[in-house]
């Protein structure tokens, strides 16, 4: 079989509750995802893989169509983000235009969610529930006998009249058994972030599964256990990255710091292999101490994001989020103290926040002293507790995004969830929140006193003008 994996275009990504400066100015990262899967269909099986990263391509849907067409695929499979559905579906309507007897399968967080809607829209042949790379195999590996379809987990299809849904697979067990996502499926030297200094730039997973139960949040896919690759195993990954010639890593585990012990060893690894790599992780306050970020400043980690959420403990507790602010301001002090970048993520719009609230955590934002913030207003998830207690108590009126899942329209806006402000208040405050931050005079000049290189200096200047132009 001749397979190939799209990573579809960001043309008709459904903009949630924030300024469209903030949502697409955020870089392009590799799709990990298709990559897992494609390097796992390349190890274990006789199948022809090739993947297309349509958005580090800047490729518009003309040029979509040569590409695979030239390809001559039998299986196209798209990975699908809810708010990324509507170029979903149209890729998935030039593949069948091309020849409808190319088979187009769906993966990722939006299919684990509405796994009935999904499979009814037009173009779409195969589901892959939860984590892709086994079942994936195992369905391409079977998909022209048909009778055998059922017999495998974690897939959902149409049988004459009825919707086949063989249940969710079971997590991945050993996640040091899987191969490192196939980087030289895509042009690995396009990436680049806004957050490292022009250079070339990938991501890793180095855990799956997030234990924490903050109500916003749902990576529905990917379960709730955290399941953590060996030191060794991550490292090697590192390793191979650097003899592809990438130095800069994102590390987007959920909860990076969750195993106080791994995060040494990784850390140990990366020094005795003297690796001289960059990288930043993401964690929560209460998971992390002084040890671990020596530790992390000594391998070359150079920021740690945070997710603070709320400056006040009321909200923290309506988020479920399980931190106090005092072990943000230990947390933060730590950090700074080892002369590490901090980013924070701050959310407003939750439930029961009053406009009192928002300057609160405004407040507390600039107390606790980040280098970064990112503002966001909340946009209820689908899948989330806040979105299922919203329907059940009945401040959510309808169950939106279940509508927008059967029937996926470009005029769809999830709404926010906070009944004492309305969407142009919280704009406001937003634009506030974010002024009020970057467009201090001292914080300005100590950024100004932070950049190395006129690179640096122009993004500097680029993000700032886009804090001022904030409409
Ligand atoms: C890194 C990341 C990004 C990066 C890179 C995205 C990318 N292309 O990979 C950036 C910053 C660009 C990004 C952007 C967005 N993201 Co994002 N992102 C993540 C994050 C943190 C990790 C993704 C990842 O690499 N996971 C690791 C791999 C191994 O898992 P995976 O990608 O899910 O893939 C596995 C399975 O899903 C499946 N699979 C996936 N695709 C396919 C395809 C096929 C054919 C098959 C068979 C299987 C399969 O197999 C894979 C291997 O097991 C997740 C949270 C999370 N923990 O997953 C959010 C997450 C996926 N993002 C999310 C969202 C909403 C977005 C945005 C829409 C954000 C926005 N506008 O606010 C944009 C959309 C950008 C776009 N158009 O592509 C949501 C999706 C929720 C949902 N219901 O769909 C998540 C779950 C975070 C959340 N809110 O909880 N994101
Ligand atoms: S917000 Fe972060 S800590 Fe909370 S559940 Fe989601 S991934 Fe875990």
């Amino acid at each position: 079989m001749n397979i190939l994996l799209i990573n579809p275009p960001r043309d008709n990504e459904v903009i949630g509750n924030n300024p469209i400066i903030i949502e697409k100015n955020r870089g392009v990262n590799p799709p990990l995802g298709i990559l897992y899967v494609a390097a796992y269909i390349e190890k274990y099986s006789n199948h022809d893989i090739s993947v297309l990263d349509c958005q580090v391509e800047n490729l518009n849907y003309d040029q979509i169509k040569d590409r695979i067409k030239k390809i001559h695929p039998d299986i196209v499979g798209l990975t699908a983000m809810s708010l990324t559905l509507l170029d979903v579906i149209q890729t998935a309507k030039i593949v069948k235009g091309i020849n409808k007897n190319i088979q187009v399968v769906l993966g990722g967080p939006h299919v684990h969610l509405f796994p009935e809607e999904t499979i009814c829209l037009p173009n779409i042949d195969f589901l892959v529930l939860g984590e892709g790379e086994y079942v994936f195999k195992e369905l391409v590996d079977h998909i022209k006998d048909t009778d055998s379809l059922e017999a495998i987990k974690g897939i959902v299809f149409k049988s004459e009249y009825k919707i086949v849904n063989t249940g969710l697979p079971e997590p991945i067990k050993h996640l040091d058994d899987l191969p490192f996502p196939a980087r030289h499926l895509v042009p690995y030297k396009k990436y680049r972030s806004l957050l490292t200094k022009g250079q070339i730039v990938t991501t890793i997973f180095t855990s799956r599964g997030c234990p924490f139960k903050c109500s916003f949040c749902d990576r529905p896919h990917l379960g709730k256990k955290f399941r953590a690759r060996s030191a060794l195993n991550v490292v090697e990954e590192l390793q191979q990255c650097k003899e592809m010639g990438i130095s800069d890593f994102l590390f987007y585990d959920d909860t990076f710091t969750v195993n106080k012990q791994r995060v040494l060893d990784i850390c140990n690894e990366i020094n005795n292999r003297k690796l001289d790599i960059k990288w930043d992780i993401r964690t929560r306050v209460d998971t992390i101490d002084e040890d671990m970020i020596i530790h992390l400043k000594k391998a070359g980690c150079q920021s740690i994001h945070y997710g603070i959420e709320a400056g006040t403990e009321k909200i923290l507790k309506v988020l479920n989020k399980g931190i106090t602010l005092e072990q943000a301001q230990t947390a933060f002090d730590l950090t700074r103290k080892h002369k590490m970048n901090i980013l924070a993520y701050f959310m407003i719009g939750n439930p029961d926040e009053s406009r009192k609230d928002i300057y609160t955590t405004y407040k507390i934002m600039k107390k606790l002293k980040p280098d970064f913030v990112h503002i966001t207003i909340l946009t209820p998830f689908p899948g989330t507790k806040i979105y299922n207690d919203g329907l059940q108590s009945g401040s959510i009126k309808d169950d939106y995004w279940k509508a927008f899942a059967k029937h996926p329209s470009d005029n769809f806006k999830p709404l926010h969830i906070n009944t004492a402000l309305s969407t142009s208040e919280l704009n406001q405050l937003l634009r506030i929140g974010y002024k009020s931050f970057y467009l201090r005079p001292f914080y300005i000049f100590n950024q100004f006193l932070k950049v190395r290189s006129l690179t640096e200096l122009l993004k500097k200047m680029k993000a700032g003008l886009s804090v001022v132009s904030m409409k």
